[in-house]
């Protein structure tokens, strides 16, 4: 299996990560990726490329503009503003704010393109997230260059994109990896894309970003939002909109979840992509499902990564797979090369 990954994600890496009334060392860190690569390494996948440059493109599709400007240029006019901190957004377009506009100054863009405080920008989250994109954007470029067998390539993404909507950042999360990839595999003709997100999160951005979309059908397996991150969206009444409509899929579940119930909704959207007709699958592939992940509430087990992985092996599909989430740091690379596996995806 072919994976993209481009060291330079370890320009981004926040001083602190606000949690708990306290900036703690980010849970989302660059020695994720060191353990998933050495994970990797032992496991004899070798075949790992860096990525061409960030194709800015498929991103302009996906995300709005003054969106894209505004990460481009955060640090350097939080710099102008005199901070030498991390910037942190603080103040958001609320329920009954009357001034929903944008304003001029940074602190203010800052809360008016956050979904969340828990996401610094730093001097390299710009360069990082390009980076981390253009990964996504190679993998798909491989993935639709091979025809028949081996059509499966990792992006190993960092920071990760799934709940990067189309003008907010958040959850770690600044372009969305994996709707761009999806983006791409339609701009190059294809009628139907499925994304799969199994990370423990609702993937808000991805379903953001196709929601009154028919063309891509997004499916998202997490937390009840009643009790997890991002609070606000994955209900299973989120269906989608206009031409949209009936192409999104929630399954959100309680805490404690095993693999017995978690997989019985991974089959059902499974059943759902393979009756949509997808032509290709990207997987938003997050293994903080794991029991040990420090920040989420199911009790997936290491050898049921595999088991997922082979799951989705069955839909036969072109299959890009962007690296979301997983903050188990000792176990991430097992759970991760545990996945790759399972899918087929032999070194
Ligand atoms: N301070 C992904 O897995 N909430 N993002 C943090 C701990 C945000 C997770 C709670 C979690 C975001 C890609
Ligand atoms: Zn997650």
């Amino acid at each position: 299996m072919k994976i993209f990954h481009d060291d330079a994600h370890r320009l981004h890496a926040p001083r602190g990560e606000l949690h708990g009334g306290e900036l703690v060392e980010p849970f989302e860190r660059p020695s994720r990726i060191d353990c998933i690569l050495q994970w990797l390494d032992r496991h004899g996948f070798s075949d790992i490329e860096a990525p061409g440059e960030f194709d800015p493109g498929p991103a302009r599709s996906v995300h709005d503009a003054g969106y894209l400007s505004f990460l481009e240029n955060a640090w350097s006019d939080w710099q102008q503003e005199g901070f030498s901190g991390d910037l942190i957004p603080s103040t958001f377009p609320v329920r009954r704010m009357p001034g929903q506009d944008c304003p001029e100054s940074i602190d203010g863009r800052a809360g008016y393109y956050a979904l969340a405080a828990e996401t610094s920008i730093t001097a390299g989250t710009w360069a990082a997230a390009m980076a981390s994109c253009s990964s996504a954007q190679a993998a798909q470029r491989h993935v639709a260059s091979v025809g028949g067998r081996g059509r499966t390539a990792l992006a190993l993404c960092r920071p990760p994109g799934h709940h990067a909507m189309k003008d907010m950042f958040g959850g770690y999360c600044f372009l969305n990896n994996a709707a761009i990839a999806a983006q791409m595999f339609v701009d190059e003709g294809a009628a139907r894309a499925a994304i799969l997100d199994v990370d423990f999160h609702h993937g808000n951005g991805t379903q953001d970003i196709f929601y009154d979309r028919a063309d891509v059908l997004f499916a998202s397996l997490h937390g009840d939002p009643a009790h997890a991150f991002p609070y606000f969206s994955g209900h299973a009444g989120e269906k989608g909109v206009g031409a949209g409509e009936g192409a999104n899929f929630n399954f959100p579940m309680g805490k404690g979840t095993r693999y017995d119930e978690w997989s019985q909704a991974l089959g059902t959207a499974i059943g759902i992509i393979r009756e949509f007709g997808a032509e290709v699958l990207v997987v938003s592939l997050g293994v903080d499902t794991y029991r040990k992940d420090p920040i989420s509430f199911f009790r997936l087990e290491t050898g049921d990564f595999a088991r997922c992985g082979a799951a989705i092996a069955e839909l036969q599909l072109p299959t890009v797979v962007v690296m979301e989430g997983g903050y188990a740091i000792d176990e991430i690379g097992i759970n991760t090369v545990g996945f790759l596996e399972g899918l087929g995806g032999r070194p």
